[in-house]
This record gives structure tokens, C-alpha cells and sequence, in this order.
């Protein structure tokens, strides 16, 4: 028998959230409205594990969706954090924290020849979008079903992530004339995407991709798509965007631009480069970063923009991220995989998963998944009575069937071989 998880101090902070919070969260994905239930309030993390406030503990495969890569309160981290504490917490001045982690991004990705930290992956793709209209003097943008990229409003059209989880078709308050300006494809799709560029080309300024979509769940890109993006982006004068939010530092140590050999004209970053504080950032050719203000007019501008705390996270992070370790985390990640789909065939469950460097994604359907509309047809049902399974057994998913999950350097092989023994439990109680 499972011990019973108490959640008294759960949901009293909850009671008192609801009465401060829409819905009791600061963003609707944490809400469990996907899943059914109530969350539970996080007390401690450490590592590949976090406390909820009546100490249950939880293998965590969420990790603040995707940041911690070195896993929660990480020494490395935590020690940078103090050093940088002890010197102030924000100046709105240059600081040389801002020079170092710009150059560790470079390094990395070196189509990345400029950029511009911001604080959140929303106003990463906001700039983006507003520097592609103006480098192209076009509007439209193209963006694809099921992918998400902030809540700017000319993205919150057809988005993946909590705008699926919650069922919202697009965003009200969104003008239809903003609205009308955003083209949508199905992801893999290149005819469906030849199709609008062939009734709209002169006008779109941008495709906008997750280059590996992580907020329809995990799906990644059929091996001709992304350089068809390319080409077609090229062949009419449209930027190609990646948005590497999520993929940065997840697929690959150089993002999805290296893993996929498909190099974009923009790319914009977060998460992982803050080691889980509020940092992205857009960037990308020379020619168009130097259009931002005060360069150039296109104005963009952030009063905690390169915090010095949040850059000292992401040093710390990037730093410590060599490729052998990056290559580690991939390989459990692929077991973790593997083990899934043999605890799957064992239930004789339909299932189908993915994973690229530390990120991955499941479905409960037989046929892999290419696109949005496959990944609805999949048994959401199953997945909510998994979740909840796999939560009294003490592992973390994320509270969504169109989320991505993510691995860290602190998920060792003890950490997969009681992640699986609980799943394979979690399997047996969810599919009666
Ligand atoms: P933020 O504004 O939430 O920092 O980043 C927006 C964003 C942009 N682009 C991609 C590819 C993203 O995945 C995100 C944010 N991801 C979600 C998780 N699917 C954040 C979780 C949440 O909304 O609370």
C-alpha cells in the first residue's frame, strides 16, 4: 500500500491562493487544470527531487519546465548566486556578468553574432517579432499549430502548451485585425507551408518555429522540414526564427540550430541560460540586432534586463554544462525512453515517445506523433489517471499531456530505476 500522501498544508496555501491568484497560480499550466485535481505547493528542491509543503517528495521531471538542468539548488549555482548577492542585485548600469554570459552563448552558438538579454522567453519573441517586421517591412508572421512561444498576443494564436492544456482556442483580447496577421500551419506540413507562402509570400516577415516542439507535448521535426523552412523562408524574402526557449541547451549544446544542421536568421533563448532565474534573450545576424535601439530604431528595452543575479545563475549553468556531461543526461534520458516504452508493451498500452538530448515526450497512442492534431487524438484520459498515479507514487510529470518533460545532471541511474519501478505501477493502476 502507498503511504498516504497528506496535503493539509497544500491545500490550506492553496485556499489562501485562489482568494490572491486566478486560478491560485501565477501561470495557468501550474493549476493542474489539465489534469484534474489540485496542485500541491512546492516547499524545497535538491538535486533531481522537491518537497512539497507536507515534506511528500517527488522525483521532478518538470524542473521549472525546463531550466534546471543541473537539477534544483545545484552548489555550483547557489555559490555563484552568493558571490553575486554580496555585490548588489541590480544596478540598470552595463555589468561585466552581462559581457560573460553573452560570450558563453556565442561560443556555443555562433550564429547567435549579437543578442539582447531580456527577462522572460514572452518578451524574447515579442522582439523578435517586431524586429522581423521592421528588417522586412512585412507583417504576417507564420507560426505552427501547437507551438508556443510566450504569451505575446501575435503568438497566442492556435498556441500550444496552456493554451491547449486549457482548451482555449486563441486568447479574447487579442484584436481580430492583430490576430489576422498570424498565419498557422500544421507542424511537418512543408506543402501546407509552400501553400501560404505561396498566396501570402511578399507579406510574411518571419516563420516562427520550435524547432523541436515541446508545448504539444515533445514532437520532433520530420528530417526534410526544418531545411524547408530554410528554403522557403530564403526563397521569398522571410526571416526563419527558431525559437530555442525550450531546445537551447536541451537538444544540444549548440540548441536544435546544431543538432538539426539548420542554421536561422534569429534565435531566441531563456530557461536554461538563467539556471532558473528570469533570463532569455533574442539574437542572431549583426545586420538585424544592430536595427535595436539605440543602434538602430526598432525599440525594445527592460529595466531588469542582464540582472546580475540571473546572469551569474546562467554563467554558473552554461559552465558546467560540458558536452560530456550534456552527452550523460541525453544517454539517461534515452533510457528513461526505452524504459517507458518496455513498461507500455508490458501493459499492452499504446504508447509512443520521444526524446532529443535532455528533453522527451510521451503519448498513449500507437502511431508516432508528427503534428498537433496527432497529438490531440492521443488518450488524454489515460494520461491524467497516469499522472495522478505516477504523483501518489512520488514522481513529478508535468501536469499536461502537451508538455514536454526534462532531464538534469542530478537524475543519476537510481533516480531512473525507482522513477521506472513507480511508473510501471502508476501504469497498472491508470489503465484498469
Ligand atoms: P516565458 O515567457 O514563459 O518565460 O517563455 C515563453 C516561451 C517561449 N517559447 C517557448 C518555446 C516556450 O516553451 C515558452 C514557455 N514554456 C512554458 C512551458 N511549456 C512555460 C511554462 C508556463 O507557461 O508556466
Amino acid at each position: 500500500m502507498l503511504p498516504l500522501r497528506s496535503g493539509r498544508q497544500s491545500a490550506a496555501l492553496m485556499a489562501r491562493a485562489r482568494d490572491l491568484f486566478p486560478g491560485g497560480v501565477n501561470s495557468p499550466v501550474r493549476s493542474f487544470s489539465g489534469v484534474g485535481g489540485d496542485p500541491f505547493v512546492v516547499a524545497r528542491g535538491a538535486g533531481a527531487r522537491i518537497w512539497d509543503a507536507d515534506d511528500n517528495e517527488y522525483i521532478d521531471y518538470v524542473l521549472s519546465w525546463g531550466p534546471l538542468v543541473l537539477g534544483h539548488a545545484a552548489p555550483v549555482v547557489l555559490d555563484a548566486l552568493r558571490e553575486a548577492m554580496a555585490r548588489g542585485t541590480s544596478f540598470g548600469i552595463p555589468n561585466g556578468l552581462e559581457v560573460a554570459l553573452a560570450e558563453l552563448i556565442r561560443e556555443r552558438m555562433p550564429h547567435v553574432e549579437m543578442m539582447r538579454f531580456v527577462s522572460s522567453g514572452t518578451e524574447a519573441t515579442m522582439s523578435a517579432l517586431r524586429l522581423a517586421r521592421a528588417a522586412t517591412g512585412r507583417d504576417l508572421l507564420l507560426k505552427f499549430d501547437g507551438c508556443y512561444h510566450g504569451h505575446g498576443d501575435s503568438f497566442l494564436v492556435r498556441a500550444g502548451s496552456g493554451v491547449a492544456t486549457l482548451g482555449l482556442p486563441n486568447s479574447p483580447g487579442v484584436p481580430d485585425a492583430l490576430a489576422a496577421l498570424t498565419l498557422t500551419s500544421p507542424f511537418n506540413d512543408i506543402a501546407a507551408v509552400e501553400r501560404l507562402f505561396a498566396q501570402h509570400g511578399e507579406r510574411i516577415a518571419a516563420i516562427f518555429v520550435e524547432p523541436a516542439v515541446g508545448n504539444a507535448g515533445f514532437i520532433a521535426p520530420d528530417a526534410e522540414f526544418l531545411p524547408a523552412l530554410r528554403s522557403i523562408a530564403d526563397a521569398h524574402g522571410a526571416l526563419l526564427v527558431f525559437d530555442e526557449v525550450m531546445t537551447g541547451f536541451r537538444v544540444a549544446i549548440g540548441g536544435a540550430a546544431a543538432y538539426y544542421g539548420v542554421t536561422p536568421d534569429l534565435t531566441t533563448l531563456g530557461k536554461v541560460i538563467g539556471g532558473g532565474l528570469p533570463v532569455a534573450a533574442y539574437g542572431g545576424r549583426r545586420e538585424l540586432m544592430e536595427r535595436i535601439a539605440p543602434t538602430g530604431p526598432v525599440y525594445q528595452a527592460g529595466t531588469l534586463s542582464g540582472n546580475p543575479l540571473a546572469m551569474a545563475a546562467g554563467i554558473a549553468t552554461l559552465g558546467a554544462l560540458t558536452p560530456a556531461l550534456h552527452e550523460s543526461i541525453a544517454q539517461r534520458t534515452r533510457a528513461l525512453i526505452e524504459g517507458l516504452r518496455h513498461i507500455a508493451a508490458r501493459h499492452g498500452v499504446p504508447f509512443t515517445a520521444d526524446c532529443a538530448g535532455s528533453m522527451f515526450g510521451f503519448f498513449f497512442r500507437a502511431e508516432p506523433v508528427r503534428s498537433f492534431a496527432d497529438a490531440r487524438t492521443a488518450d488524454v484520459e489515460l494520461f491524467r489517471r497516469f499522472f495522478h498515479a505516477a504523483l501518489e507514487r512520488g514522481v513529478y510529470l508535468a501536469p499536461s499531456a502537451f508538455e514536454a518533460g526534462f532531464m538534469s545532471a542530478a537524475h543519476g541511474d537510481a533516480e531512473i530505476a525507482a522513477t521506472l519501478e513507480r511508473l510501471d505501477a502508476a501504469l497498472g493502476h491508470a489503465r484498469r
